[in-house]
């Protein structure tokens, strides 16, 4: 039976103050889409539609390397971030899964787990396996590398513990592992750029083995950081060019964070399209590098030119379209799960706006040559105000209007304040 964290009927009750103005305001858009052809419940269907997970790791208050800043009722294990979790759903209903990471969220019972998630209303998305950092009582150290290391007894930990995280995700019904690899180098000539690569893939292969049949296996790539040189997988290149030496079960994930400023990311995520590798995303925000800042908090019209690449793809599936959509941010100075709200929505917001680019008239711009009328076809469906599309999505399927306004009013961090053990300062991710 599913039991979700807040107050029905509260929700309801919110709604019901906020109602009338929706329904104005969807009329009004209504007709307003209807001038050009387009029928709003059917966008509005798509929108329900959608969806996109959760990082169990965004859901306790990120740091940077200098200091972590707490706040009361954070959570402190992936328990209590399932329930976080949860409600961001409740209220928002675009997050109906959770990618978790290993070993972060680490228990004894993993089919209890699932149940747990699933009596909140959660599944799993895809398994993050963790190379980057040593843990206690670990054999072989990662501070030279992981999968990549000269040392084949790290190479073997690291294989070994990616296969424990497919085994963990089988339990969790997942289907995706992603792997990021901390693996680079600080200094030129640290390491040998082929030889590094060639260990890299040797190792890839051996988890690639342990795949399941209907499995994926996600490989991120990143420009730096914590490696600073360079890194092993630095950018969609190497990534594309890994996923297609391991084979079909491989695709590339595009971190919004993990690319050099400016970078054309919506043109990457055509490319990887073309060759039937994008299988994923972790959305986030960014001014400088891998800032994980809120989705749409920094550049909104990046992610709609994303989504105008992702809807285009979509219609053109070539050998398949199924990207993992996932959330990866670190809330530093919020809390996290109004960075989530506020970042399903700014992600969904992309997608209904991208759903309304006239495409005939974009495709009919573009054969001709029109570059005015190919940007105008983006900038009509840009600038309209999805808003009303998404509230009305929402409380149809039992979520609120408006979603910050009734996490406050349920005062859900201040009780959990009152129940969970309060967390040290320290700094880092988790
Ligand atoms: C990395 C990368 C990975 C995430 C870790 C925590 O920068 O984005 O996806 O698992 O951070
Ligand atoms: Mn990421
Ligand atoms: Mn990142």
């Amino acid at each position: 039976m599913t039991n979700l964290p807040l107050s029905a009927d509260l929700i309801g009750e919110l709604n019901a103050r906020e109602a009338e103005a929706l329904d104005e305001d969807y009329a009004a858009l209504g007709r307003k889409l209807a001038r050009s052809g387009i029928d709003i419940d059917a966008v509005k269907g798509r929108v329900a539609a959608f969806s996109v997970a959760v990082p169990s790791w965004g859901a306790g208050r990120g740091g940077t390397r200098f200091a972590k800043f707490p706040i009361a009722g954070e959570p402190t294990n992936i328990h209590e971030k399932l329930e976080d979790c949860a409600v961001i759903n409740q209220l928002s209903r675009v997050t109906p899964r959770v990618s978790p990471h290993f070993p972060w969220d680490q228990v004894s019972d993993y089919a209890a787990l699932r149940e747990e998630a699933a009596s909140l209303g959660l599944g799993f998305d895809a398994v993050n396996s963790n190379t980057f950092q040593d843990q206690p009582g670990q054999a072989q150290t990662y501070a030279t590398g992981s999968l990549s290391s000269t040392v084949e007894a790290t190479r073997q930990q690291a294989v070994e513990h990616n296969i424990e995280c497919i085994e963990i995700g089988r339990q969790l019904g997942s289907r995706d592992l992603t792997v990021w690899v901390g693996d680079g180098t600080n200094f030129p000539g640290q390491q040998d750029f082929a030889r590094s690569l060639d260990r890299y893939l040797d190792a890839a292969a051996q988890v690639y083995a342990a795949l399941p049949d209907d499995w994926r296996m996600l490989l991120e790539h990143k420009m730096f950081e914590p490696a600073f040189y360079s890194t092993v997988i630095s950018d969609w290149g190497s990534s594309v060019l890994a996923a297609q030496e391991l084979g079909p079960k491989a695709k590339c994930l595009v971190d919004l964070g993990h690319h050099a400023p400016n970078v054309n990311i919506e043109q990457i995520v055509a490319r990887l399209h073309r060759f039937g590798k994008l299988g994923g995303f972790h959305f986030n925000d960014s001014k400088y590098g891998d800032d994980d800042l809120d989705s749409g908090s920094i550049n909104p019209h990046q992610l709609f030119l994303v989504f105008n690449e992702l809807v285009e793809a979509e219609l053109n599936p070539r050998g398949g379209f199924d990207p993992a959509y996932m959330i990866d941010q670190s809330h530093n100075v919020t809390d996290p799960i109004e960075s989530m709200l506020s970042s399903a929505e700014a992600i969904a917001q992309c997608y209904a706006k991208a759903l309304l680019v006239d495409r005939d008239a974009l495709h009919a711009a573009q054969e001709g040559n029109d570059t005015m009328m190919a940007f105008q076809a983006l900038r009509r469906a840009y600038t309209v105000d999805v808003s009303p599309i998404l509230a009305k999505a929402r409380m149809e399927a039992g979520g609120a209007i408006d979603v910050l306004g009734a996490y406050r009013a349920s005062q859900w961090r201040t009780r959990k304040a009152q129940e969970r053990k309060a967390v040290g300062p320290g700094a880092g991710i988790v």
